[in-house]
C-alpha cells in the first residue's frame, strides 16, 4: 500500500509543478533526484488551502482534536472520506496555536471515480473470513463493522468491509480484517493484541511483594522465560509441577499475570543476581560469558531429598545443569522464596566458573561462605533493611519459611545463635554451635555407618568467613576473641570479598589461603594505608589469625 506524506507533495499537485515527476496515474509525486525533500513553509501553505477545499467537497471530516498542555498547541485530526465512507489510513492532522495554524502532518491518498456499493453483504464477508480463517464458529464484534475504502495499490482501491473477529475460547484471537466486498478476497488482517516479542510480567512473590520480570509471549500464553532480551543472557524457569519424572514445563499463564508463586520470585531473584554481578563487578552471567541458566521449581523429588531445599546442579545430569528449589510437600516453605536463598544458589555457579572451589573440607566451606556472603549481599542490594519478610538482614533464608522465623536459620551477625546440627535432628553430642571463630572449628564427624557427615563441614563451618563479611562490612565484636572491628559498609566490603574469591583462590584453597587472599584483595583495592586495609586486618584478627 502505498500512503502519501501529506508534506512532501501536497503543494506540489496543486501546483503541477513541471519540476517533479508524476508516476503513472497515481499521487506519488516527488522529486526522483530527491526524494528525500522535506516540506517547506510555501508547501505547507499550499496543503492548508487544499485541506480548506477538500472540507468543503466532504472529502475530510473533523475526528477530534487535542490541546497539548506543554506547547498549548491544538492537533485536530481530520479523516479522508469518500462517498462517506471512511479511507483507511487517510488522515490529516492540523496543528494549531493562538488560532493561528502552524503546519501539517499526516497521509492521504488521491481516489478517481469509485463504485461505493457493495457486492458482498457483511454477513458474506463473515463467511468468507470463516473459510480463511478455518474456524466455521469465528464471530465478529459486529457493532465494530464498517465499509471502507481500501487503498491496496497506488491506483487500486477496494471497497471492503473491514471485520474485528474474535475466536471462542481464545482470548489472545482478535484480529481486524478488510474483506474486499466484491471478491470475498481477504485484503489485509492483522492482531489486535499489542504484542511484542518482549513482554514484562506482572506478579506476586510468595510472601506478598510485588515485582515484574521479563516473559515471552508464544501460542496466546506468557512463559517465564527471557531470550535475552531484558538482560543478555536467556533465563528459563520451568515448573515441575510437584511430580516426579512428568514431563517438564517452562511456567504459563494466559494473560502475563501471575499470582502470588516462589517460581515468581525464582525468575526475578535469578534477574536481580545477574544485575548485581554485572553492575557491581561487570561479571555476564554465571561464566562471564552469559551462559543460559535454568531453574527448576516447584521439584517434588531428585533422589532421596524429600524436603524443602534448594541446590546449583552444574553438571547436565537430572533436568540439566541450572538451580533447584524443592517443595515435594507443597508446603508453605519454600527456598524460592527467600532472596538470599536464590543468590546463594546463584553464587554457587559463580564460584563453578571462577575459582571452583573443591566441595569437600575448607574449600568447601569457602564455596559455601561464598554463597551466604553474596547471598546476603544481594538481599541488601535489593531489599530495605529489617525485620520480617522481603527485609534484608544478616540472617540466612528467613523468607523461606512460614510462618516467618528467624529460628534454624545460619546467623552472620552471631554464628554461635545457632546449631546446623541441632536442627538437621542430630542427638545433643553433636549440638556444636555454628563457629565464629576458627578456634570453633567443628571437627570431622561421622554418622552411625560411618561415613563424613556434611562432605566434611562445608555446611557446618561455613559460618566463619562469613561473619568475617559481617564484621567487615556492618563493624562488630567477635564472640570469642571480644576483638572489635570498625564497619567499612558492604559496599566497599563486597569487592575486597569478590575478588579474592573469584580471582585469587583456586580449587583447593582453605582457611588460611582465603584469609592470605582477603589481604591481597583489600591491599590491591585500597592501598596499604587505607581504612579498608586496616579494618581488613582487624576483623582477621578477630576471627583467630594473626596478621602483622
Ligand atoms: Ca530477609
Ligand atoms: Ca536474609
Ligand atoms: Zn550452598
Amino acid at each position: 500500500m502505498k500512503k502519501i506524506a501529506v508534506f512532501l507533495f501536497l503543494g506540489l499537485v496543486l501546483l503541477s509543478s513541471g519540476l517533479f515527476a508524476i508516476k503513472a496515474g497515481s499521487l506519488s509525486v516527488m522529486d526522483p533526484a530527491r526524494p528525500e525533500k522535506v516540506a517547506d513553509a510555501r508547501s505547507q501553505k499550499l496543503v492548508q488551502a487544499y485541506l480548506a477545499t477538500e472540507i468543503l467537497k466532504g472529502r475530510f471530516i473533523m475526528t477530534r482534536s487535542q490541546r497539548d498542555k506543554l506547547t498549548d498547541i491544538e492537533h485536530i485530526r481530520y479523516q479522508q472520506v469518500r462517498s462517506g465512507l471512511p479511507v483507511w489510513g487517510g488522515e490529516i492532522v492540523q496543528h494549531v496555536k493562538n488560532g493561528k495554524v502552524l503546519n501539517y502532518d499526516g497521509e492521504y491518498f488521491k481516489i478517481g471515480a469509485l463504485d461505493v456499493s457493495p457486492t458482498l453483504t457483511p454477513g458474506q464477508a463473515l463467511d468468507a473470513l470463516r473459510i480463511f480463517y478455518k474456524d466455521k464458529n469465528l464471530k465478529e464484534d459486529s457493532d465494530q463493522t464498517r465499509l471502507v475504502i481500501f487503498p491496496l495499490g497506488d491506483t487500486d482501491f477496494r471497497l471492503a468491509h473491514k471485520m474485528i473477529v474474535r475466536k471462542a475460547g481464545q482470548p489472545l484471537f482478535n484480529e481486524t480484517a478488510f474483506v474486499d466486498a466484491e471478491t470475498g478476497k481477504v485484503l489485509l488482517h492483522f492482531s489486535n493484541i499489542i504484542r511484542e516479542e518482549l513482554t514484562i510480567g506482572l506478579g506476586v512473590g510468595k510472601r506478598g511483594d510485588s515485582m515484574k520480570f521479563p516473559t515471552t509471549l508464544s501460542d496466546n500464553l506468557y512463559y517465564l522465560y527471557d531470550a535475552a532480551k531484558v538482560r543478555p543472557f536467556t533465563q528459563k524457569t520451568w515448573d515441575m509441577k510437584h511430580s516426579y519424572g512428568q514431563t517438564i514445563y517452562i511456567s504459563s499463564t494466559a494473560n502475563n499475570s501471575w499470582p502470588s508463586d516462589d517460581i515468581v520470585n525464582v525468575h526475578t531473584y535469578i534477574g536481580y543476581a545477574y544485575d548485581f554481578y554485572y553492575l557491581f563487578f561487570g561479571v555476564k552471567g554465571i561464566d562471564n560469558n552469559n551462559r543460559t541458566v535454568n531453574a527448576y521449581a516447584h521439584v517434588f523429588d531428585i533422589g532421596q531429598e524429600l524436603y524443602d531445599n534448594a541446590f546449583w546442579n552444574p553438571s547436565t545430569d537430572m533436568y540439566g545443569q541450572g538451580f533447584y528449589f524443592l517443595d515435594p510437600y507443597q508446603s508453605s516453605d519454600d527456598c524460592g522464596a527467600a532472596i538470599d536463598i536464590v543468590g546463594h544458589e546463584y553464587s554457587h555457579a559463580i564460584t563453578t566458573f571462577h575459582s571452583d572451589l573443591t566441595y569437600y573440607g575448607e574449600s568447601g566451606s569457602l564455596n559455601e561462605s561464598f554463597s551466604d556472603i553474596f547471598g546476603t549481599v544481594i538481599e541488601f542490594m535489593f531489599q530495605p533493611e529489617g525485620q520480617g519478610y522481603n527485609k534484608a538482614d544478616w540472617i540466612h533464608g528467613e523468607d523461606a519459611t512460614a510462618p516467618f522465623s528467624y529460628s534454624q536459620c545460619r546467623s552472620q551477625s552471631d554464628p554461635n545463635s545457632n546449631s546446623q546440627l541441632k536442627n538437621a535432628g542430630y542427638s545433643s553430642s553433636f549440638w556444636y554451635p555454628d563457629p565464629c571463630h576458627i578456634s570453633q572449628k567443628i571437627p570431622t564427624l561421622y554418622d552411625s555407618n560411618g561415613k563424613v557427615i556434611d562432605s566434611n563441614n562445608v555446611h557446618l563451618n561455613g559460618t566463619i568467613f562469613p561473619h568475617l563479611f559481617y564484621l567487615l562490612a556492618n563493624g562488630g565484636t567477635n564472640k570469642v576473641s571480644r576483638l572489635a572491628v570498625t564497619g567499612i559498609g558492604i559496599q566497599k566490603a563486597a569487592p575486597i570479598f569478590y575478588d579474592a574469591f573469584a580471582n585469587r583462590m583456586v580449587a583447593s584453597t582453605n582457611f588460611l589461603g582465603a584469609a592470605n587472599a582477603l589481604l591481597n584483595s583489600a591491599f590491591t583495592l585500597y592501598g596499604s594505608g587505607s581504612t579498608e586495609y586496616a579494618q581488613m586486618k582487624n576483623a582477621l584478627r578477630a576471627i583467630g589469625y594473626t596478621v602483622n
